[in-house]
This record gives structure tokens, C-alpha cells and sequence, in this order.
């Protein structure tokens, strides 16, 4: 998770970094709902030094709202299907706002019947998946999410990129703890990172790219440029992968990652696809509670000689922010404000 680079840091308080993006993408098309939503989506990783889906994805959204390739003012469509599953049709617009217009319905059937399932089609998601599923712990429930993406992996032992970076979050409660909650790509490395190694110039670690030609590279460039990433951990991460295609497309209705086509819609960026949330409520479960249960495994975990749980690096992270401000270089902050004229 490299941060990136650009001169001298400012630090400046989270409500006014939320309030500056909110304005850009009020500027850029989306309705005050809607970017709210994204806008606080995008802070909160900003804050929490999730540097891929931080600022430097501004410009991204930006260009993908001038290119009417997702609309910014969809009004999600919720449908109540069945006990435990709720569907929502996002209209082409953002997942987010899908996820914050089924919320509520989502946990009274998780609290009332033990699980329930959150399928979202139609939509788009450009963001880190931890801001979805680390609310539920919050409040005492577990998430488990997945999102596809765009293609841009090769799957384990295929020849050509297929699958898309379709990360998996997960959050759980924990007894005197912040929630444990760990998110990331089935990919190598994400996309997010991929593009800023390349712009700072910074080789890749072996067995994460292949180049135009499918050969292993290190240069960030030749896996942008007609290259592809490789899902991590070789046919374990491709299978995870494979699922997450199953699961936030195959079962949602939405596009798998290779189903769609922008090239019609030069500056699109946000993936077309689906995605799947599923909440447990843990107070149905037999024995001692979850949270305390949580609890015994962290303190196991650093007794194995842990030093640092997942999640664990933003939450400090966050923590500074919240003291001293959200950090963010000066030439960010100006590319940011360009972006409201
Ligand atoms: P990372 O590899 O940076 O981190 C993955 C997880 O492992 C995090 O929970 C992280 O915690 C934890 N972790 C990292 N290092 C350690 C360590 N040494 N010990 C214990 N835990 C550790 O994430 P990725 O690069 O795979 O993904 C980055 C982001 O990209 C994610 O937020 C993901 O959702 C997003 N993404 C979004 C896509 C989309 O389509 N919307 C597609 C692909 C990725 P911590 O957070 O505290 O560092
Ligand atoms: O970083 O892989 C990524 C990604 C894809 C879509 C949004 N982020």
C-alpha cells in the first residue's frame, strides 16, 4: 500500500477533505445523495492511508462521469425477495448508494433470521470494500463481501487475462476491540497499486505481472500496457477469484468482468460488474459470545507472536488523522481543487 508521492504533506481535517470531494462530484454530475455516499467512501481511505482507493481515484471518477458511462443520479431499485435476500438494481450507478438504500432492511433480516444476503447488480465500484463491511462489526453483526471487477487477471494456468482483481472484505466483532476486518484483492497486488508503482517508477516484486507477450514482468508499465496481473498465491488466489466471479456476478445478475465494454466511453473507469454482501448475526449462535470468542483468537494470535492483525495498520492510521488531520500532498490538494472549477 504505497502512498503517494507529490511534494510536501498538509494535513486538514477529515470533514473538510469529505466536504471538497462531496463538491467535485456534485460538480461532476452526482446527484447530493450520491455523492456523499462516495464522497465519504473516499475520505475515509484517504484517512486511513488506503492510498489505491484514496484520492488519487478522484480523477477516475471524474472522467468516468463526464464519459456517461455510470449515471451519478440513479435511484436504487430495493426488492425484498425472500426472508434471508435482498436484491437491489443500482441503475447504473454507484454500489454504495445501493448498499446505504438496502441497509436497513439488509440487518432487520440478518437480526431476525440469522443471515441474510445483499445482491447488488447493475452498479459500480471503484473503491476499497472495507468501508462495507466494517459498519456491520460495528454493530456487532459479521460481513463478508466480494466485487468483481474488470478483466485484467490471468487465471491460474490460462493464457489470457480473464478474471478481475474482485477483492474479498471481511469484518467480524471482537470483545474490547476494534472490529477485525481484513480486505484485499484475489490479485497479486491490486490495480490501484499497480498504477501507482508505475507512476513513481518503482519495479514490482516477482510472480505479480505478465507483459503483452504473457511473459513475467517487473515493470508496472508492461502490466498496464497490454500485460495482466496474476492472482496471488497461484491456483489458491485464482480459485478465490473464480468465486468472487460466481458470487458478485454469476449470482447477482450483474456483468461478469469480462462482460462489459466502455470503448465506446473513452475515460471510463469504474467497473460494470455486481456485488454480494452477506451479514451473520452472531447472537443466534449456540455457546459463549461470538465477540468474547473473537476476542480469545486475537489474543492467541499475538501470543503466536503477532505483532499485527489486518486492519490493524489503518485503524492506527486513522487514529493520527482523526488527531492531527487527514494527510494528503500539496500538489493532491491542488489537483483537487482543480477538479471544482
Ligand atoms: P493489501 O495487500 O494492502 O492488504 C490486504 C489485507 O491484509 C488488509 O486487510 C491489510 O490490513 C492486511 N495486511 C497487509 N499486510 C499485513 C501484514 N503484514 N500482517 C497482517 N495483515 C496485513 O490489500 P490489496 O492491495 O489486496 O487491496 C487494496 C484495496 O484495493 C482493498 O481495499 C480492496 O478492496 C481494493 N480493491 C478494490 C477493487 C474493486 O473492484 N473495487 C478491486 C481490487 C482491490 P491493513 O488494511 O491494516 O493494511
Ligand atoms: O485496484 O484493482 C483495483 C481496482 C479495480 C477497480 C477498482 N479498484
Amino acid at each position: 500500500m504505497s502512498a503517494p508521492s507529490g511534494g510536501a504533506v498538509a494535513r486538514i481535517p477529515f470533514t473538510e477533505l469529505q466536504a471538497l470531494l462531496q463538491g467535485i462530484f456534485e460538480r461532476h454530475g452526482c446527484s447530493q445523495a450520491v455523492a456523499q455516499v462516495l464522497a465519504s467512501n473516499c475520505a475515509s481511505a484517504q484517512r486511513d492511508g488506503a492510498h489505491s482507493h484514496g484520492i488519487f481515484r478522484m480523477p477516475g471518477y471524474v472522467s468516468t462521469l463526464a464519459s456517461g458511462w455510470v449515471n451519478g443520479r440513479a435511484t436504487p431499485q430495493v426488492s425484498d425477495l425472500a426472508a434471508g435476500y435482498v436484491s437491489v438494481d443500482a441503475g447504473g450507478g454507484f454500489a454504495q448508494p445501493a448498499l446505504a438504500a438496502a441497509r436497513e432492511l439488509l440487518v432487520k433480516k440478518a437480526q431476525a433470521a440469522g443471515i441474510a444476503v445483499l445482491a447488488i447488480h447493475n452498479s459500480h465500484h471503484f473503491a476499497a470494500l472495507w468501508p462495507d463491511v466494517e459498519p456491520f462489526a460495528e454493530q456487532g453483526l459479521i460481513a463478508l463481501s466480494v466485487v468483481n471487477s474488470m478483466t485484467c487477471v490471468v487465471p491460474h494456468g490460462g493464457r489470457k487475462p480473464l478474471f478481475g482483481t474482485n477483492p474479498i472484505a471481511f469484518a467480524a466483532p471482537c470483545a474490547g476491540h476494534p472490529p477485525i476486518v481484513f480486505d484485499m484483492a484475489t490479485s497479486a497486488m491490486a490495480h490501484g497499486d499497480i498504477q501507482l508503482a508505475a507512476a513513481a517508477g518503482q519495479p514490482l516484486a516477482a510472480g505479480i505481472g505478465v507483459d503483452s507477450q504473457g511473459d513475467p514482468t517487473t515493470d508496472a508499465k508492461a502490466v498496464l500496457n497490454g500485460g495482466a496481473l496474476l492472482p496471488f498465491g497461484e491456483h489458491k488466489g485464482s480459485a478465490l477469484s473464480m468465486m468472487v466471479e460466481l458470487l458478485a456476478a454469476g449470482l447477482t445478475g450483474g456483468h461478469f468482468s469480462w462482460e462489459f465494454d466502455w470503448a465506446q466511453h473513452p475515460g471510463a473507469k469504474t467497473p460494470w460488474t455486481g456485488q454480494l454482501i452477506i451479514v451473520i448475526n452472531p447472537g443466534l449462535g449456540a455457546g459463549r459470545p461470538f465477540a468474547e470468542r473473537s476476542r480469545v483468537l486475537v489474543e492467541q494470535m499475538q501470543a503466536a507472536g503477532l505483532t499485527r492483525m489486518p486492519g490493524e495498520r489503518r485503524y492506527r492510521e486513522r487514529e493520527v488523522a482523526e488527531r492531527e488531520g487527514v494527510a494528503i500532498t500539496e500538489q493532491a490538494l491542488q489537483g483537487l481543487k482543480a477538479l471544482l472549477g
